[in-house]
């Protein structure tokens, strides 16, 4: 099988090519960015090419020359980020997706793009909120997830096309840092914390949101694209989450493992909008049904496993 994965420079493509190239065999995974700096780096562990999603000829030449039987898109511009600019949001975020499913249907790949908690918004319940339930989102980022779930679920009923998708949470991880979401506070304080032994949140300490560390994203992206097809009842997209904390609830975390380290607010007005109009903690069952969603990590042991990784890459 040959995979390509568009946007591979970000958060999660710079982990999810190493577990497809494990699963799947080094010569059958390529990554591709925008970003020619980003793809000379990419191209030190894996192969690599430099192309715009929003190229749909670049783009078909790709998926045709290095004949890709799966996409995973993960082209996008995250929530707080797209409140500056949604018109781009939106071109971004909508254009990668279309032209994903559009080469899908073509030349017959399956389609992997995460979905977003982002989805929900004030009306949907904030607790154990349901696999199916209100998705009128805040964001324009929201607005773009919910349509793109759509459109994915159309592309699957209407031309066959085999797209899946997971409502990611915010991810934990300590390679490559996220940019412009509302949940990477939970990311940032790591660092802040061994670099400077003092953290900042632009996060409410009370605001609850849903979290999953980095493995269980990535056995998330291949266990969902692997399963059975039969097997599927939902498609676009699953609700998946390892673990819910508030901003105090991880700062206490640290402190236990970080003995001095303190922590204060200055909370940002957009972030702390959005984080409030998104679930405290989401029901995953459908996902454990469906496909065998079994997370491994939680708060404990993924703060752990973070100061551990993060101590080493700062040498300290
Ligand atoms: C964000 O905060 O925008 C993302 C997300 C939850 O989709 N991490």
């Amino acid at each position: 099988m040959n995979i390509l994965v568009v946007g591979a420079g970000g958060q999660i493509g710079t982990e999810l090519i190493p577990h497809l190239q494990t699963l799947y065999g080094e010569d059958n995974v390529i990554a591709s960015d925008l970003k020619k700096d980003i793809v000379s780096q990419l191209k030190e562990s894996c192969r690599a090419i430099a192309f715009d999603a929003l190229d749909m000829n670049s783009y078909r030449e790709v998926v045709s020359q290095y004949k890709i039987d799966r996409i995973y898109n993960l082209v996008a511009l995250l929530s707080a980020t797209g409140e500056k600019n949604p018109q781009l949001a939106w071109s971004i975020n909508m254009g990668a997706l279309i032209n994903s499913l559009e080469l899908a249907r073509e030349y017959n790949c399956s389609v992997f793009t995460p979905s977003s908690i982002g989805v929900f918004g004030h009306s949907t319940p904030h607790v154990n909120t349901p696999q199916d339930t209100v998705m009128r989102p805040d964001t324009i980022y929201g607005v773009c997830k919910v349509s793109g779930e759509l459109m994915s679920d159309y592309y699957h009923s209407r031309f066959g096309v085999d797209t899946r998708s997971v409502r990611f949470p915010g991810i934990i991880s300590n390679g490559a840092m996220p940019g412009g979401g509302t949940t990477d506070y939970a990311v940032e304080v790591f660092y802040e914390v061994l670099k400077c032994g003092h953290y900042t949140s632009p996060i409410p300490e009370s605001t609850y949101m849903d979290m999953l560390y980095m493995p269980d994203a990535l056995e998330a992206c291949t266990k969902l694209m692997d399963c059975d097809p039969a097997k599927l009842i939902h498609r676009n997209s699953f609700n998946v989450t390892a673990m819910s904390f508030s901003p105090k609830e991880l700062f206490e975390a640290i402190s236990r493992r970080v003995p001095g380290a303190t922590f204060s607010y200055d909370i940002d007005p957009v972030k702390e909008k959005i984080s409030a109009s998104w679930p405290d903690s989401m029901d995953d069952s459908a996902a454990r049904a469906e496909w065998g969603w079994n997370p491994n990590w939680s708060l404990e042991s993924m703060v752990d496993d973070m100061l551990d990784a993060i101590r080493v890459k700062l040498s300290l």
